[in-house]
């Protein structure tokens, strides 16, 4: 069902360290031509820390683990790819569309290939103001064993609502060097965190006794927080002005996390872009250093 990268399955065979990466932060959340070279420039952290980088999706039917360079220009540059969560997967299949895959689906196919840490920008969550709008991402991690490196959830989002459901799906979250919850764009959502750890082998002892003690059923969500911020202020302003045109222009669905991405790309003087690419590049290398301690 499955189709690797050469590298991939190279790194495969001879046991050696992988990141799974998304997609869908390609193709529906970061501009053209930026994209392109994020997704590159991600694949090389990786490389560099020693670990092979997998990106996934889904090309004309088939689900890739690892691509190679022109299906990775195909998911950055083609209009017709869709974003895919868990429940469509096997939909876009049959149908032979060409996908990019959100951290649901991604961590779904990781786990199927047997790839223990993936790196994404920030998790889906609970939408704000919407009761039901909430991310397939935290169904997903509730029953896929991997571990995502993230700089928390979006900040687009109901952090505190977030957070509780996390608590209740029994979704694990350790705090990177930090006792206070990311908040994506921000270095800190203004919640506090339970767990810390120092380092990737802190990490690495956790996943190992979390197997031993038969609670190793969910996702571990590794929140590494952003340096450099975005002005908190003018976040703040940015966000209010997005959410007030979502409900203007009635978005809904999955339409609703890449237009306000969209929204702070385009409105925020290429502040939001500079951040959210800091948290990408940032939490590859985490990851590719987890995945070697592992
Ligand atoms: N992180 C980013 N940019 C993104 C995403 C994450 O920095 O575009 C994507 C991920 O694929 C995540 C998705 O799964 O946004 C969440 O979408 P939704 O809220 O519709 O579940
Ligand atoms: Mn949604």
């Amino acid at each position: 069902m499955i189709k690797y990268s050469k590298e991939v399955s190279a790194a495969k065979s001879q046991g050696r360290p992988i990141v799974a990466l998304e997609s869908t932060i390609i193709s529906h959340g970061l501009p053209r031509p930026t994209n392109l070279e994020v997704a590159k420039e991600v694949e090389a952290i990786v490389r560099k820390e020693g670990a092979t980088p997998a990106t996934i999706a889904i090309i004309d039917g088939e689900i890739y683990v690892g691509l190679e360079e022109d299906q990775l220009i195909r998911i950055a540059n083609d209009d017709n790819i869709v974003k895919a969560s868990t429940r469509d997967l096997a939909i876009v299949c049959a149908n032979g569309q060409s996908a990019a895959t959100t951290v649901a689906a991604t961590s779904h196919i990781a786990n199927l290939a047997d790839i223990d840490v993936f790196a994404t920008g920030g998790l889906g969550g609970v939408h704000r103001g919407h009761l039901y709008d909430e991310s397939a991402d935290l169904i997903e991690l509730a029953k896929t064993k991997i571990i995502v490196v993230c700089a928390g959830v979006k900040s687009i989002l109901d952090v505190a609502g977030t957070l509780e459901r996390l608590e209740t799906l029994g979704i694990p979250v350790l705090g990177y060097k930090t006792n206070n919850f990311p908040g994506f764009y921000l270095t800190d959502s203004g919640f506090k965190l339970e767990h810390r750890v120092e380092s990737s082998d802190d990490i690495a002892k956790i996943w190992g006794l979390r197997h031993g003690l038969n609670t190793d059923d969910t996702a571990v969500i590794v929140a590494n927080p952003v340096v450099n911020q975005m002005d908190k202020a003018f976040h703040d302003q940015i966000l209010e002005a997005g959410l007030l045109a979502a409900t203007a222009k009635s978005i809904t669905g999955k339409g609703v996390t890449p237009f306000l991405l969209e929204h702070f790309h385009s409105t925020s003087n290429g502040e939001s872009l500079r951040v959210n690419i800091e948290i990408i590049k940032s939490n590859a290398k985490l990851a590719a250093q987890i995945a070697c301690a592992l």
